[in-house]
């Protein structure tokens, strides 16, 4: 008799995700007659394979390098060890090409999570390496459909070929790489729906440096969770704004009548474009199912007082239209100049780049407080590696557990989150521009 392997047998066990270069359309027939773009993805695809595992599982991927660089896989928003983490230089060697690393992930958290290019990420990410994670919980919600909404943002040049101006000037100094292509990828990509039944889509943006703001058409529902945590209370659709790294599930009942579609539009400078549409084809059975609970609860503990909490606080400077003097760099102090010349422009607490020593030193359990002071001209993308962070709101409350939190220009914010994931931690600005060019440090949790 032989002892069969379960019909999910790729998330018990190791499994092969490799990064190398391939080839896809990736312009639509709509757009005219493209040729094939050059991209680098997991497996070869973009976005590369989603990876669907249950909570409580142990995922091992094993990466293998294909690619002409050093690469590695941050799995974003994942508690994982910090060993695997991802991060070249802090975490482990970068994978040298023709090597492979074995990544053992257990799956702590249900939700929708993602995987990317760690190294050279700026070039790596706007090649394609990445791909979305959906961890689902032990007891899921009904849903007649499951589709992941992958936002992402390509520059590319008439030949439809990703353009080969990585690290320029002026995008690392003022909004980040910015495309000219901006997409929808639908995994699986569903045609038709029909009135009444009740959609999860899980929208990520993978966008190198973009903020996406989308609103939902044809559709009633609630967001469920945001950055993979459920909301205890969901809150309503209305304009979702999505910086990049940021996601959000939506639990929706499709309200749009036969005929009709439903619709994930973009606006953009006061313009709405139709990203994607999916076609309502008869109505379903059953009434709409309405009310949408709260997900099922993760094991991740919620702060409760702050009277405990130790305070760093994070001021960011530099860019264009900043009045950035110094800073220091690699143990040096610059002038606003040098750090010019240096490809670095932008500081956290008056450094640039990752520092030799961590923003802080926090005791395992600590509770840390941290507001952030945002005295730049542009908005960035807070990420926390190892654990989620909650914002303290101005009125003293908590808002939902994040692991990245959009801070607008001149803003301040406020995130708290107890450190009780050992190891060395990153802490940058998700809009990989800026990290590149400066905006990264660390913490040690002991
Ligand atoms: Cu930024």
């Amino acid at each position: 008799m032989a002892i069969l392997p379960q019909a999910n047998s790729a998330a018990t066990g190791p499994f092969v995700l490799e990064a190398k270069p391939s080839s896809m359309q990736l312009v639509p027939p709509e757009f005219g007659q493209h040729p094939e773009t050059e991209v680098w993805g997991f497996d070869g695809t973009v976005p590369g394979p989603l990876i669907r595992a249950r909570q409580g599982e142990l995922l091992q991927p094993r990466l293998i390098n294909r690619l002409p660089q050093p690469t590695a896989v941050h799995w974003h928003g994942l508690r994982v060890p910090n060993a695997m983490d991802g991060v070249p230089g802090m975490t482990q060697d970068a994978v040298l090409p023709g090597d492979d690393f074995l990544y053992e992930l257990p799956l702590k958290d249900a939700g929708t999570y993602w995987y990317h290019s760690h190294n050279q990420s700026t070039e790596q990410v706007a090649r394609g390496l990445y791909g979305v994670m959906v961890v689902s919980e032990a007891e899921a919600p009904e849903t007649d459909h499951d589709i992941v909404v992958v936002l992402d943002d390509w520059r590319l040049s008439e030949k439809a070929q990703i353009a080969n101006d990585f690290g320029a000037v002026h995008d690392w100094t003022h909004a980040g790489r910015l495309g000219n292509f901006i997409h929808a990828a639908l995994t699986p990509q569903v045609s038709e729906v029909q009135q009444n039944q009740r959609l999860r889509l899980r929208f990520v943006n993978v966008a190198t440096d973009r903020i996406m703001t989308v609103s939902l058409l044809g559709l009633t529902g609630k967001i469920a969770a945001r950055d993979g945590m459920p909301l205890q209370e969901p809150e309503d659709l209305g304009l979702m704004v999505l910086g990049p790294a940021e996601r959000a599930d939506v639990i929706a009942d499709v309200s749009a009548a036969p005929g009709e579609s439903v619709q994930v539009v973009l606006h953009e400078r006061g313009t709405a474009y139709l990203l994607e549409e999916i076609e309502v084809a008869g109505r379903h059975a059953k009434a709409p199912r309405g009310v949408v609970a709260p997900l099922p609860d993760n094991p991740i503990t919620r702060l409760g007082s702050l009277s405990h909490a130790r305070r760093i606080s994070l001021t960011m400077e530099g860019g264009a239209m900043s009045g950035l003097r110094q800073g220091r760099y690699e143990g040096e102090l610059l002038s606003s100049q040098e750090l010019f010349e240096a490809g670095q422009i932008w500081t956290f607490n008056g450094e640039a780049g990752l520092p030799a020593e961590p923003i802080t030193t926090a005791q395992r359990g600590e509770i840390i407080r941290m507001p952030i002071h945002n005295n730049t001209a542009f908005p960035h993308a807070m990420h926390l590696h190892g654990t989620h962070f909650q914002e303290v709101l101005p009125d003293g409350g908590l808002g939902p557990l994040k692991d990245t939190l959009l801070v607008a220009r001149r803003e301040t914010r406020e995130i708290a989150f107890v450190a009780d994931n050992p190891g060395d931690w990153l802490l940058h600005c998700h809009m990989l521009s800026h990290q590149a060019a400066g905006m990264k440090t660390w913490l040690r949790v002991t």
